[in-house]
């Protein structure tokens, strides 16, 4: 057994987890906290768990995060529970110690937690299939109006200014000052591109300053592999991932999701003659997250829902340019130069978003009606 396993299964016990322990698998999609599944056979059938450290580089004040989790996951418990359904496998059910504690921390500093997998499901990193796409837009969707009525005031802000567009931007440019890894000469292109679409990319940011856009409570991660979905039947289940659940616009989760579930390829491909917005993708994400909105979104952000696409795409590819530029410090990465084909893959989709802007907005108008 290695240090890595011992550290899983000192976790589990801390936890309190029963049975005799089998195996445990890395899950490879996430790029900030390292996660494990882990499988333990108790009562004749085998258990998944999802064993996480967090990265405390990345979440300064993990305590926090867990509150957070802790109070949205019962908030949404308490809200299906109420329509008379079971919400056992509708919100991830996070395990406590026997202190009472939903986090454990091992004598090396690691910040750890633990939760049960929902039963019998699935998720996926990017898929094609548009019935599946229109799931993923409805639990994004619910997630937001289980919460539309949350009390704000009590999330802890776990990452100051996450969806800051401009700070964003602004980061970038210091890390062009910095040039910390002696990158920049070939990012030149790249840094320019992303220039061009600063105006537009901050609009929803700037919007929401002006008091013109509402900030709700939003998931701020969207992304296709933070969904869980029946096996069988690919339902939707569950929104996933709430680390950075915070005060946000609707159309960052909206624009966050199409970055990732509607692209023609992964979020790194490097031959970008095949990156484009797939339109049909794109319909079946909105039919399903405006559909589950029902009549909570002000006329502005009807408007404003498309640019939301942009924003996020431009924001995370800045943000991938930034930590290349950094030396790759806060995204993990596989192989070297995986920041730059994410931020130029990321280029690519914004200008595809650009030149189809007017079509993306006309679904999210025919959807809103
Ligand atoms: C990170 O943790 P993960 O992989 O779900 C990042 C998101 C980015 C995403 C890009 C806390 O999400 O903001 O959009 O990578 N999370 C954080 O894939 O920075
Ligand atoms: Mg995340």
């Amino acid at each position: 057994m290695n240090q890595e396993e011992e550290q899983i299964l000192e976790v589990c016990k801390r936890f309190g987890i029963e049975g005799e322990y089998r195996r445990f698998e890395v899950i490879e999609s996430g790029h900030i906290n390292s996660t494990y599944k882990v499988y333990f056979y108790r009562n004749n059938k085998l258990k998944d768990y999802i064993v996480q450290r967090i990265n405390t580089y990345v979440f300064q004040d993990p305590v926090a995060v867990m509150e957070n989790i802790a109070s949205v996951t019962e908030y949404i418990r308490a809200k299906i529970k109420a329509t008379g359904v079971t919400a056992k496998r509708s919100v991830l059910h996070y395990s406590k110690t026997v202190e009472g504690n939903y986090y454990t921390i091992l004598p090396d500093g690691g910040f750890w937690r633990c939760c049960r997998y929902i039963d019998d499901s699935v998720s996926f990193t990017q898929t094609d299939d548009l019935r599946i796409i229109e799931e993923l837009g409805k639990a994004f969707g619910k997630f937001q109006t289980y919460l539309a009525d949350y009390p704000v005031k009590n999330l802890h802000i776990v990452i100051p200014h996450f969806h800051n567009t401009i700070l964003r931007y602004q980061a970038l440019d210091e890390a062009i000052k910095r040039n910390a890894a002696g990158r920049l000469e070939e990012v030149k292109d790249v840094i320019a591109g992303y220039k061009e679409l600063e105006e537009l990319a901050t609009k929803p940011y700037r919007l929401q300053r002006q008091g013109v856009l509402p900030l709700r409570v939003t998931h701020n991660d969207t992304k296709t592999s933070n969904v869980l979905f029946d096996a069988q039947t690919h339902e939707s289940l569950s929104a996933i991932d709430l680390d950075t659940v915070m005060p946000g616009l609707v159309a960052f989760d909206f624009g966050d999701a199409i970055r990732v579930a509607a692209s023609t390829v992964d979020e790194d491909e490097k031959d970008l003659s095949k990156v484009a917005l797939d339109l049909e993708k794109y319909e079946a994400f909105t039919r399903g997250f405006v559909g589950s909105l029902g009549d909570m979104l002000i006329e502005d952000e009807k408007k404003t829902l498309s640019l939301g696409a942009l924003a996020m795409t431009a924001e995370c590819g800045v943000r991938f340019l930034t930590d290349y530029l950094d030396g790759d410090k806060y995204f993990r990465i596989h192989y070297p130069d995986q920041n730059l084909a994410r931020a130029k893959c990321h280029l690519t989709l914004a200008r595809d978003m650009v030149k189809k802007a007017d079509i993306m907005q006309a679904i999210v108008d025919k959807y809103c009606k």
